[in-house]
């Protein structure tokens, strides 16, 4: 009995947004024709099952940490491509430096991870 109410109690939590380590989100940003655009894809997949994440809202916000306010570069979406799971989305980068992209997720999952780009 007490088993079958501690289930019910886990039931429950499972309603509320899954915790940020329910996903795999991998990021990987290349240079794109422009020195400061980087086209950025990024993978989302179910650590439990391994399967891909289809259906996520995917933006991508990047940001130089070391000038704070310095820089208001618009949220760029990264659209999902023909592989499930895989989203593509192009951040314009205002000068040289650390940058830092933090890639939002919502949807069947929510999740922030942030992705590093260094450009000489
Ligand atoms: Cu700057």
């Amino acid at each position: 009995m007490r088993a079958a109410l501690l289930g019910l109690g886990l039931l429950a939590v499972g309603c509320s947004p899954p915790a940020p380590q329910a996903v795999a989100v991998d990021v990987s940003c290349v240079p794109e024709s422009r020195p400061l655009r980087r086209l950025c894809t990024v993978r989302i997949t179910d650590r439990q099952t391994g399967a891909a994440v289809r259906g996520a809202t995917v933006t991508l916000h990047a940001d130089m940490p070391s000038m704070p306010m310095a820089h208001s570069v618009p949220p760029a979406p990264a659209a999902p491509g023909a592989e499930p799971g895989v989203y593509r989305g192009v951040v314009e980068l205002e000068m040289r430096g650390r940058w830092v992209v933090a890639v939002r997720i919502a949807g069947p999952v929510n999740d922030q991870v942030t992705h590093t780009i260094d450009i000489e």
